[in-house]
């Protein structure tokens, strides 16, 4: 692409309390699925860069954690994920779920970015939910708080008001260089896509306490010569009875989740994939360094 003469670039992280639908936002945005989405609260984990390619500019969005007053050494790395975006971006997108009016999880989330000068946009999602009548207080509400330069009703599920977001984030991008080429849309590598598309599925069709004990670690990723990519990973949970949980009657659980990921991985590689999942106790793994680390979390690691 040939860069118009005011070329526009720079950051845009989305900040907001866990739910509220800040992945489903930057898959809607960047218009491929980066960021695994789910009914349960606390579904991302780390940073997810999803990158929005437009005539005028690149914005370049980073999906984050949804910030909550975290006492665990697992939830405390989560959230810091979120607040490390808070000074290397150029604008703030404050997702709200605006059914559940401006709470008291809303309020802590803001209170967390009183140091953070950038500008704020707030994207009010999930407005399919939402009667008319109750949104323009809503707004009026929110536009008294004087925190937002811009306030937009959104449904990032169903694909409405995305224009006006845009445009309210490109306004806000200084000039810069087009920092990632055409058709590229995430840093992130992809043995951890790959890894968040299982933990999602998994996510998913599991009950109870099972997702939050659950990280996955892709072994290896390697492209056969026939054009078919052989995917080995593993899933962790922290008990025995998860892992009766994960693995299911006669292992049906674990082959739900295998080949719901596999059709995703064959839809977005565009190729033959063969999955072979494996399930691991690690007791009490949210509580190790050595283990955080070694499944990807914190140290900006993947
Ligand atoms: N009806 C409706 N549902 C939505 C909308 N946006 C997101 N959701 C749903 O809300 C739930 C949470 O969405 P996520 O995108 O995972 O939310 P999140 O803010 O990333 O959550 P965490 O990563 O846990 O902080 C999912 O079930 C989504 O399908 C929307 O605009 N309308
Ligand atoms: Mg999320």
């Amino acid at each position: 692409m040939t860069q118009p003469k005011s070329y526009k670039s720079g950051y845009a992280a989305i900040i907001g309390k866990p739910n509220v639908g800040k992945s489903t936002l930057l898959n809607r945005l960047v218009s491929v699925k980066i960021a695994a989405t789910s009914k349960s609260p606390q579904t991302t984990r780390n940073k997810i860069t999803g990158v929005c390619h437009f005539d005028e500019g690149q914005v370049i969005l980073l999906d984050t954690p949804g910030v909550h007053k975290a006492t665990s050494k697992f939830n405390k790395i989560m959230v810091k994920a979120s607040f490390k975006t808070y000074d290397d971006v150029d604008v703030i997108v404050f997702v709200m779920d605006a059914r559940q009016k401006f709470c008291e999880e809303d309020q802590y989330v803001l209170e967390t970015l009183q140091k953070c000068k950038v500008e704020k946009i707030l994207a009010l999602n999930k407005i399919d939910l939402v009667p008319k009548a109750e949104l323009l207080p809503l707004i009026e509400e929110m536009s008294g708080l004087g925190e937002f330069t811009d306030i937009v009703p959104i449904s990032a599920l169903k694909d409405d008001g995305m224009d006006v977001l845009v445009k309210s984030l490109l306004k806000r991008m200084p000039e810069g260089p087009q920092y990632f080429p055409d058709g590229s849309y995430t840093d992130c590598p992809e043995s951890f896509l790959i890894g968040e598309i299982i933990r999602e599925k998994a996510f998913r069709l599991t009950r109870y306490e099972v997702p939050y004990s659950l990280a996955v670690m892709v072994e290896s990723l390697v492209e056969r010569e026939n054009g078919m990519t052989v995917i080995k990973a593993t899933i962790i949970v922290e008990k025995d009875s998860q892992k009766k949980i994960v693995i299911g009657k006669s292992g049906g659980m674990l082959k739900e989740i295998g080949s719901s990921a596999r059709r995703e991985f064959e839809r977005r590689l565009n190729c033959k994939v063969f999955l072979s999942l494996f399930v691991k106790v690690k007791a009490n793994w949210r509580e190790s360094d050595y283990c955080l680390k070694e499944f990807g979390y914190g140290h900006d690691s993947y």
